[in-house]
C-alpha cells in the first residue's frame, strides 16, 4: 500500500460519515521538506525543496446550493459551513480558512465558473501541524485541485501553487513565500526542485538517497511553530526594508562580494539579517552543483552535509529563527554522526533535517531522542506532489 490510500480511505470514510454518500473524487497534496534556501524565498532567491510522503487528501463532491463545507478527521470533526457568495479574507476562523481562502482565491482567478454551486470536502492527513512541514500548503493544494476537479476546470500546477499562496498571504494572512506550495504542487518521486523564486524557473534533479547508501531523517521537535503569529512576518519586513535601503529590487541582487558594503549602510542586526539571505543562496547553488555530478558520495557527500549545518548555523546566529529545541536536535545529531543537519522550513519551533548514512540511522535516531524525548523522527522521502487520487 502507498503512503496516499489509507489517508484517502479515512477521508472517503469521513465523507460517508459526515455527509452521507461517496465523494465525487479524492485529491492529495503533500508536505514538504526543504532541503537547503530558507527565507529566501521571500528575497526572489533559490531554494531546494522536496515533496514528501506524508499528505493531505481532500474527498469532495459538488453541491448545488452554493455553500463550501469543510470538515477534518483531526480534532473534533466538526463542519464549518459558509457560502461561497460570503467568502471573505478571516471567515470562517481557526483552519477552515486555508480551504475557505482557496475556495474564494479560485474564484476571484476566475478558476471556478460563477455558476460553480459549492462542495463538501472531508480532509484526512499525515502532515503534522504546525511541525514546519507544510501542512498549510498540503491543505490549500488538496483543495485546489479538488474544486478545480469538481468544476472540471482547468487550474494548471503554476496556477495551483500561485493561488494556493495568495489565498495564504490574502486570505488567512500569513505573509509565506512561495516555497512550501511551489514544493507540494510540483513534488516528484525522487527527486529535489531546484527552483529560482524570481523567474519561478523549475529544475527537478535526482535525489537517489538509498543510492548513496544516505537517509534523509526529520525530527518534529513538536515545538508548534504559527507562521504567523512568529517572527517570520518581522524578518520578512526587515529583508525588503534592507533590499530598499539598499537600492535593490530583493535581497537575491547582493552577492556575497556586497557583504561589506551592505554592512557599513546598515545597523548590525539587519546586517546579519541580510548576510544569512546572500549566504543561503550561495549555499543551495553550491549544494545543487554537488548534486549535479550524482548521489553524494566521499567528499561530495561531507561538502554537502557542511553546507546543511552551515544553513543551520546562520539560521540560528545571523537570522535568529532557530530555537533551543532545534539546536538540540541538530548538535546531538551530528554528534552522533550525521553528515549534516539543519532546521528546515520557517523556524521558531518545528523541525529538523539530518543527512545521515543509513548504517547510523538508528543511532543518529536514539540520540536526537535521548537530547529531546519528545522529538518525532521519520525518515523522508523525496515523494510525488499534489495529484488525484481516486
Ligand atoms: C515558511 C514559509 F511558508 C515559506 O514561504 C518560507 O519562507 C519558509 O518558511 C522559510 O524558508 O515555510
Amino acid at each position: 500500500m502507498n503512503a496516499v490510500d489509507p489517508i484517502a480511505a479515512e477521508a472517503a470514510n469521513l465523507f460517508a460519515s459526515v455527509y452521507g454518500g461517496s465523494p465525487e473524487g479524492v485529491w492529495a497534496a503533500p508536505g514538504r521538506v526543504n532541503v537547503i534556501g530558507e527565507h529566501t524565498d521571500y528575497n526572489e532567491g533559490f531554494v531546494l525543496p522536496m515533496a514528501i510522503d506524508r499528505y493531505t487528501v481532500a474527498a469532495a463532491a459538488r453541491r448545488t446550493d452554493g455553500r463550501l463545507r469543510v470538515v477534518s478527521a483531526a480534532g473534533d470533526h466538526q463542519v464549518a459551513e459558509v457560502a461561497l457568495a460570503d467568502l471573505s479574507p478571516g471567515v470562517p476562523q481557526g483552519w477552515p480558512q486555508y480551504p475557505a481562502g482557496v475556495a474564494w482565491a479560485l474564484r476571484g482567478g476566475g478558476v471556478l465558473p460563477d455558476d460553480f454551486a459549492g462542495a463538501d470536502l472531508a480532509f484526512a492527513s499525515t502532515v503534522p501541524v504546525g511541525a514546519g512541514l507544510s501542512s498549510s500548503a498540503a491543505l490549500e493544494c488538496a483543495t485546489g485541485l479538488a474544486l478545480a476537479g469538481l468544476a472540471g476546470a482547468r487550474l494548471s500546477t503554476a496556477d495551483l501553487a500561485r493561488l494556493s499562496q495568495y489565498a495564504e498571504n490574502e486570505y488567512a494572512h500569513v505573509p509565506c513565500g512561495p516555497l512550501d506550495q511551489l514544493a507540494s504542487a510540483f513534488g516528484q518521486e525522487g527527486r529535489v526542485l531546484f527552483i529560482d523564486t524570481r523567474s519561478f524557473q523549475i529544475t527537478a534533479h535526482p535525489f537517489d538517497l538509498a543510492g548513496a547508501g544516505l537517509t534523509l531523517l526529520v525530527a518534529d521537535t513538536r515545538v508548534s511553530h504559527d507562521l504567523g503569529e512568529s517572527g517570520y512576518p518581522a524578518r520578512r519586513a526587515s529583508c525588503e526594508k534592507a533590499a530598499a535601503a539598499l537600492g535593490v529590487r530583493a535581497l537575491r541582487d547582493l552577492a556575497p562580494a556586497d557583504l561589506d558594503r551592505a554592512a557599513a549602510q546598515l545597523d548590525e542586526v539587519t546586517a546579519r539579517r541580510v548576510r544569512h539571505v546572500v549566504t543561503e543562496d550561495a549555499r543551495v547553488e553550491q549544494f545543487v552543483s554537488l548534486l549535479t555530478q550524482g548521489a553524494p558520495a566521499g567528499d561530495r557527500l561531507r561538502a554537502a552535509g557542511e553546507l546543511l549545518t552551515a544553513s543551520h548555523r546562520s539560521l540560528r546566529d545571523d537570522f535568529e529563527v532557530s530555537c533551543a529545541e532545534l539546536d538540540l536536535v541538530v548538535d546531538a545529531a551530528l554528534e552522533a554522526g550525521a553528515h549534516g543537519a539543519r532546521m528546515t522550513g520557517g523556524g521558531f519551533g518545528g523541525s529538523a533535517i539530518a543527512l545521515v548514512s543509513v548504517g547510523d540511522a538508528r543511532r543518529v535516531g536514539e540520540r536526537v531522542l535521548a537530547a529531546l524525548p519528545q522529538a518525532e523522527i521519520f525518515r523522508a522521502i523525496p515523494a510525488r506532489g499534489a495529484h488525484r487520487v481516486g
